[in-house]
């Protein structure tokens, strides 16, 4: 559960990673300031977690996270500073590719001028190029191995055929249109392509909340590009933000037009992309927001809190979250029957907070 922050050099990918994790990362307005990966938490904030304890008293709360890494910039060519950035990109889940929108003189681009789709092209294409050469190779290796009537090797074959010409169309695999046993393959293959993309638009101030021209063409091309949601923030108010407290912040928030901090947007849009959601636990020692897989039964979410809870799974009591707000304990719940029990098929919901019951 890692998401990797990549995108051309200077466009703002330490100070959103610093914004996102609380940390001091060097940012400069010199290229190439990363050359190595900065690895943080990012700890999500979750306005339902926080309004349980008002409901539920306990001694903590616990908010859910995911690891985040700032890796070196893309140079022409592929590489990082000394190192492979696509060796890097290999290493994570989830791809959050920074654009810069914003103009400022003092922080040169290495490119020469500001065009974001220009410059999120240039990593798309960098990732299918590499997945290009990597079917290449399968389908020599697969081909041989294919007249021997090796089943897997006809499997990944036809697998090839379907995928290099959505590759060949300048298309990312995650465009494609896949079964199960296709995408386990796929990913058991490494596609980078494949991966889920979020693009952050660093804008300007002045083209706050929403983005200006720029953002607007970076939406009109991610759509046609496939599969890419865009968030807009500006990296440089985040930054300040993070640095206030109280009424400051509010009053910073409600003057850029803002409703919450485009850092927590960011950062829940990133752990969704991961095919992760949220369920919770309440209770005297803790109130907590667990990450489980979207799709996760009843069981695998009890594995999360602990491995034995899954394999003594009994059932579970579970009721959501909005029925907490809405009914104000867990008492008028089960008296409004509200209070659900279930067993081990069940598919968590997103909110659902429950309590299971196990035995070791
Ligand atoms: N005006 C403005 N400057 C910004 C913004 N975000 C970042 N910067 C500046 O841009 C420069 C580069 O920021 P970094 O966060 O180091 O960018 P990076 O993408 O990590 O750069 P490399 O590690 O060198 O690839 C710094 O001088 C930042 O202060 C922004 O939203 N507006
Ligand atoms: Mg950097």
């Amino acid at each position: 559960m890692e998401a990797g922050i990549v995108g051309l050099s200077n466009v703002g990918k330490t100070s959103l990673f610093n914004a996102l994790t609380s940390a001091e990362a060097e940012v400069a307005e010199y290229p190439f300031t990363t050359t190595k990966p900065h690895v943080g938490e990012v700890i999500i904030p979750d306005p339902r977690l926080d309004r349980i304890s008002e409901f539920i008293t306990s001694e903590k709360t616990v908010h859910a996270h995911f690891k985040l890494v700032d890796l070196p910039a893309l140079a022409e060519g592929g590489e990082g500073m000394g190192r492979s950035f696509l060796a890097d990109v290999q290493m994570v889940d989830a791809i959050v590719c920074v654009a810069r929108c914003f103009d400022d003189e003092a922080v040169m681009h290495p490119a020469g001028s500001i065009n974001p789709v220009r410059d999120v092209e240039t990593v798309q294409v960098e990732l299918i190029l590499t997945d290009m050469a990597v079917l290449e190779g399968v389908v020599d290796r697969a081909t041989r191995a294919a007249r021997a009537h090796d089943e897997r090797a006809v499997f990944r074959l036809a697998l090839c055929e379907k995928a290099q010409p959505i590759l060949a169309d300048e298309k990312p695999l995650r465009a494609g249109d896949w079964d199960e046993r296709e995408l386990a393959e796929l990913i058991q293959l490494g596609m980078l392509s494949l991966k889920p993309m979020l693009i952050v638009a660093n804008i300007a101030e002045d083209n706050m909340p929403n983005g200006g021209e720029r953002t607007e063409e970076l939406r009109a091309w991610a759509e046609r590009a496939g599969g890419m949601s865009i968030v807009p923030l500006s990296i440089k108010v985040e930054s300040e933000l993070a640095q206030l407290e109280g009424e400051e912040h509010d009053e910073l928030l409600e003057a850029m037009g803002l409703a919450e901090p485009a850092t927590s947007v960011v950062a829940h849009a990133i752990f969704k992309l991961l095919g992760y959601q949220y369920f919770y636990t309440a209770g005297k020692k803790q109130n907590r927001a667990w990450p489980v897989r979207i799709g996760s039964t009843a069981p695998q979410a009890a594995g999360v809190i602990h491995t034995d809870f899954e394999r003594g799974f009994i059932r579970v009591e579970v009721y959501n979250i909005a029925d907490l707000f809405e009914f104000g304990s867990e008492k008028a719940i089960r008296e409004a029957r509200k209070m659900r029990v279930e067993g081990k098929h069940y598919v968590l919901q997103d909110g659902d907070l429950c309590h299971f019951l196990f035995n070791v």
